[in-house]
């Protein structure tokens, strides 16, 4: 079984995410599942998302969206999502494309083409979490990037343990269903990017 890394919750912090890749001893198997929010809030936006591209020449990678990603894509069309974009990071993001049709222009397919989560026998590995009430299959795309205390103060009913972001913890966040792993990097100065290492049933803990 290949190990699986997951790292979520990057913001435009490429320095931080440069830090983390450096001390994972990443080997030709790993899968490296990205959970979204790679773009808003720090200063390299453009950077962290070629970076995560930049990966797939070493390993098999998995590209999950995250609330901001969803954000992005839903504000032109949608005045609620277009708030959101611009005030929760997005001119960070603009600038470091230059533009805001630049982000479209250089990276829409990957924008477009990321995915709501990844399934493994062991894990679910998703950006928000998952509505407790209802099976994977009938889940709501916003639940899967937006859910917050619904999701983590519940248990769920999948025999997968489920591995999230966007709900910042000072550290980890560890129960016997779930692993948030999300601490802030990019909304705060001295937060880390944390990398979850799923090793065989062993998790081990990477902060750049
Ligand atoms: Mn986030």
């Amino acid at each position: 079984m290949p190990r699986y890394i997951a790292i979520t919750d990057i913001h435009g912090e490429l320095g931080k995410l440069e830090s983390v890749l450096s001390k994972i001893e990443a080997r030709h198997d790993d899968v490296f599942v990205f959970m979204g929010d790679y773009i808003d809030r720090g200063a390299d936006s453009k950077g962290v998302v070629e970076r995560v591209i930049a990966q797939s020449e070493k390993n098999k990678c998995i590209y999950l969206i995250g609330s901001h990603e969803y954000a992005y894509l839903h504000s032109q069309k949608d005045e609620y999502y277009n708030f959101l974009f611009w005030n929760y990071g997005g001119p960070a993001t603009v600038k470091s494309y230059g533009s805001f049709e630049n982000i479209g222009k250089i990276h829409g397919e990957f924008f477009q083409n990321l995915q709501y989560y990844y399934l493994t026998d062991k894990y679910l590995f998703i950006h928000a979490g998952i509505d407790p009430n209802y099976p994977l299959e009938k889940q709501d795309e916003v639940d899967m990037v937006y859910i917050r205390h619904k999701f983590i103060y519940s248990k769920h009913n999948l025999p997968q343990k489920i591995i999230f972001g966007h709900t910042e913890f000072e550290k980890p966040y560890i129960d016997e269903y779930k692993i948030g792993i999300d601490l802030g990097c990019g909304k705060y100065k001295n937060s880390p990017l944390c990398a979850l290492i799923l090793d065989n049933g062993k998790e081990e803990f990477v902060y750049s």
